[in-house]
């Protein structure tokens, strides 16, 4: 991000992964990190919110991940880079992509070192396919390899096919499925219930209402505004304990810097949150 610490001195560890294989839609996730690195030279870094200066808590961007070979290829070295940084104490691991497919190499690297671990997913789709245009490695199919293995509460879903249709809402996945403006206090209640108490965020930002991040590779019309958005992540960084974070497919337009700010926004106000808990401010 625009400030950095060295690693070793560092809560905040930034993965960029401008990984792009199979998007469906529109393209130009492989550009999201480096946008995303850009829109934090314009969050004002004192944090209006929280009253803070997040960034002293120290933010280290780690150099760019990426790769062209398939993922059947690039995941598992993804994943054991993911394992070592979950490893580094008192850090916390924020992925940047890319595609949402990469959640199937960062959520295995956290289960493995927190049992009983879960998943809040933040996404316009429900990315349960077992697999879509060939690959289970597709976008399409992001959350399913953790739905077998890992308690899933998936929210601001409003696309769904009819083959994941059997999965939503069934096993380990709780959905909750979005279709008209939320009653923000009941669905907070609701996720809380629902987590465990180490949870992963697998952020899509499609989840959020096109206004606010317009640039994404497959938008949705709903979805949730940047208060409810944010402060439903709040509570769960109040609740729980958040273990690392991935930001997903960001494709930047071409006119307008607008999702590019909001979404290092986000990742700069959950700094904020992880830093109010652990200064016990909530
Ligand atoms: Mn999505």
């Amino acid at each position: 991000m625009g400030v950095d610490a060295p690693l070793r001195d560092a809560r905040f560890l930034v993965l960029p992964l401008p990984y792009e294989k199979t998007t469906s839609y529109k393209k130009g996730t492989e550009r999201g990190p480096e946008k995303f690195i850009e829109g934090s030279l314009g969050v004002e870094l004192w944090d209006e919110e929280l009253g803070m200066q997040t960034y002293q808590a120290g933010i280290h961007t780690l150099p760019i991940l990426t790769s062209p070979e398939p993922a059947d290829k690039f995941f598992p070295r993804l994943q054991a880079e993911v394992e070592r940084l979950a490893r580094l104490k008192d850090k916390t691991l924020f992925c940047v992509g890319g595609e949402h497919s990469l959640s199937q190499a960062t959520i295995p690297a956290f289960a493995k070192f927190h049992p009983g671990l879960s998943v809040l997913h933040f996404d316009a789709h429900a990315d349960l396919r077992p697999e879509y245009e060939g690959s289970p490695h597709n976008h399409a199919c992001a959350l399913y390899p953790a739905s077998r293995f890992c308690r899933i509460v998936q929210i601001g879903i409003r696309s769904i096919g009819e083959e994941e249709a059997h999965i939503v809402d069934a096993g380990r996945v709780k959905t909750i499925p979005l279709r008209r403006p939320p009653d923000l206090p009941s669905l907070i209640r609701e996720v809380l219930r629902s987590l465990g108490k180490t949870v992963y965020l697998s952020i899509d930002l499609d989840g959020f209402d096109p206004a606010v991040i317009p640039g994404v590779g497959t938008p949705q019309p709903g979805g949730f505004s940047w208060f409810e958005g944010i402060e439903i992540f709040r509570q769960v960084i109040a609740k729980k304990t958040v273990v690392g974070i991935d930001i997903m497919e960001l494709c930047p337009l071409q006119d307008t810097v607008h999702s590019e700010l909001a979404a290092a926004k986000l990742a700069y106000r959950l700094m904020g949150y992880l830093r109010a808990k652990d200064s016990k401010l909530f």
